[in-house]
């Protein structure tokens, strides 16, 4: 195939470079204590944030009804503690209705339990969210329900912090 320079070439070359300059450690809380991984945020030459997750111990590996698609945000205040339920709304400094919310991410997709996968977002300045949190939902986001998406329990959880 012959090579061309895009966008997605400069983001592979981010990836395998592996200097972020902001990442959140993501914990599982009492309902997925197995679930722990990693959200990387790297500043581009294009004015927005790649974001890379790798998360592994997703927990409905083979359950009834699970899509395997698992909701992902960044919510607006970094304290995964009391069982995440002090993360806050949806970072959202717009004051738009959800999935509009700056904090509104691609989910992630559970193979087995393990989840990769890469994006490129330009809601957001990695500035504004140090200190705020990343949060794994147990359900799908829907994409259309107020204010959250429907997205069910909180399963994961961690800060975002600067030069990791
Ligand atoms: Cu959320
Ligand atoms: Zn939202």
């Amino acid at each position: 195939m012959q090579q061309s320079q895009t966008p997605g070439t400069t983001f592979a070359g981010l990836l395998a470079e592996n200097r972020p300059q902001a990442a959140a450690w993501v914990r599982g809380g009492a309902a997925a204590p197995r679930l722990s991984g990693l959200v990387k945020f790297y500043d581009t030459i294009y004015g927005g944030v790649l974001i890379e997750t790798e998360i592994f111990g997703l927990p409905n590996i083979s359950s009834q009804g699970s899509s395997d698609f698992y909701a992902l945000h960044i919510h607006e205040t970094g304290d995964c503690s009391h069982q995440f339920t002090k993360t806050g709304n949806h970072y959202n400094p717009a004051g738009l209705p959800h999935p509009q919310h700056a904090g509104d991410l691609l989910p992630l997709l559970g193979n087995q339990g393990y989840a990769w996968g890469a994006f490129y977002d330009k809601r957001f300045q990695i500035k504004d969210i140090l200190g705020r949190s990343v949060v794994i939902h147990r359900n799908r986001d829907d994409f259309t329900s107020q204010p959250a998406g429907d997205a069910g329990e909180k399963i994961g959880c961690g800060v975002i912090v600067g030069n990791p």
